[in-house]
């Protein structure tokens, strides 16, 4: 089977690759990646010297490129990761998320309809369902919550969500669809909250904080992540969501106290920071459907999940150190700088 794996060089896409070239060592895998900022070839390095996977470099919105793509190695499967994924990025700038994970999803299934497909799986988030109050831990997102999104992040993915159910009805493009809630561990870029927390406490930085760090967040751990996508692609049921969770809730300051307890750091380090602005309350994955019909359930619990993540940023500095010396250094500033 040829697999088009579209964002690989990005956090979980690199971490999916790596899955599928291990326990499907017979099945091709293409990466067609912009090398954003977010991408990072350096992460790949290790499937570059396997004969089953290459390297594409090349964005999921130009409709030239992907068609020749498309045409060169006809994939039997395409996996959508690409996309901007950073909640802060899109509320200073939304336009390049509409670009890329709204008209780039659509040109990718347009691939699918002109040159035939056996699968087309859209990476999508639990971020589409907006979010849940923070005083009913009762409620959970199902397949059947209804979108309601807070960022322009989230309503661009849920209108990828959207297009791929359109296609999947009006073209019958064989779609499948999983919602995930939030992912850590190994090449996680170093804006997001777990890298960004162990990074900074490494530096004795102080760590920001957004409000009160009461917001609740629903941690997986990658290569869970990799797994439920894996049984979806291979068993799943065409035009059908899963969602994906393991019940892992924390809220952010607990998330943030557990970082600087395991690197021996003090909470002083911790510093409350203007909120985000929209800031989603809580995300809560109900994941039984997929557990039910596919069988999947998540092998790493948050506390030894946490603990693998920091010893992979202990182990793996130079990957992250040279992240925050370019241009991440300017982003910083911008965020955080006044805030
Ligand atoms: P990431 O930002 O780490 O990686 C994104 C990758 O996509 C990068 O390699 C980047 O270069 C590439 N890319 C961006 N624009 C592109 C374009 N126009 N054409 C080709 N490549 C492009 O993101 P991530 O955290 O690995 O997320 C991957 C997917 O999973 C996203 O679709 C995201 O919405 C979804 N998701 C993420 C999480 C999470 O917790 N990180 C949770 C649920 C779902
Ligand atoms: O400096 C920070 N301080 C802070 O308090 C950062 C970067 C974040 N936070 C808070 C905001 C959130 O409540 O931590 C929580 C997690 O923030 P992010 O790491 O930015 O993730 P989130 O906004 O929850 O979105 C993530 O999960 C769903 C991914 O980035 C998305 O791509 C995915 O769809």
């Amino acid at each position: 089977m040829t697999i088009i794996v579209t964002g690989g060089a990005g956090f979980i896409g690199s971490n999916f690759i790596y899955f599928e070239l291990k326990n499907h060592p017979a099945d091709k895998i293409i990466c067609l990646d912009k090398l954003t900022y977010a991408g990072n070839l350096e992460t790949l390095a290790e499937a570059q010297g396997n004969k089953n996977f290459e390297f594409v470099r090349g964005d999921i919105a130009d409709r030239e490129g992907v068609y020749k793509l498309f045409a060169a190695v006809k994939p039997d499967v395409v996996v959508n990761f690409a996309a901007e994924s950073h909640v802060d990025r899109s509320i200073e700038d939304p336009e390049l998320f509409l670009r890329t994970n709204i008209i780039g999803t659509s040109v990718l299934l347009d691939a699918c309809r002109k040159f035939g497909i056996e699968r087309f799986h859209q990476v999508s988030t639990d971020e589409v369902y907006g979010d849940l109050p923070l005083d009913r831990p009762d409620l959970f997102f199902t397949e059947t919550t209804n979108l309601h999104t807070s960022s322009p992040y989230s309503a661009s993915k849920a209108a990828a969500d959207l297009l791929v159910q359109a296609y999947q009805r009006t073209y019958k493009i064989p779609a499948t669809i999983s919602r995930c809630s939030n992912n850590y561990g190994p090449f996680h870029f170093p804006e997001k909250l777990i890298p960004l927390m162990i990074i900074n406490a490494l530096h004795d930085k102080k760590l920001p904080v957004y409000g009160k760090g009461i917001n609740v967040r629903d941690w997986l751990y990658v290569e869970d992540h990799c797994a439920a996508i894996d049984l979806i692609i291979r068993r799943g049921t065409v035009g059908e969501v899963y969602n994906i969770g393991g019940h892992n809730e924390r809220t952010n300051l607990d998330v943030v106290k557990t970082i600087l307890k395991i690197l021996g750091k003090s909470e002083d380090l911790i510093e409350f920071v203007t909120d985000r602005k929209g800031h989603d309350q809580r995300y809560a994955i109900d994941p039984t459907k997929i557990s039910r019909e596919l069988g999947w359930t998540p092998q790493t619990k948050f506390d030894d999940g946490i603990k693998k993540t920091v010893a992979w940023y202990l182990d793996n500095r130079a990957w992250w150190e040279k992240i925050i010396s370019g241009e991440y250094k300017n982003y910083y500033a911008k965020m955080y700088g006044n805030r």
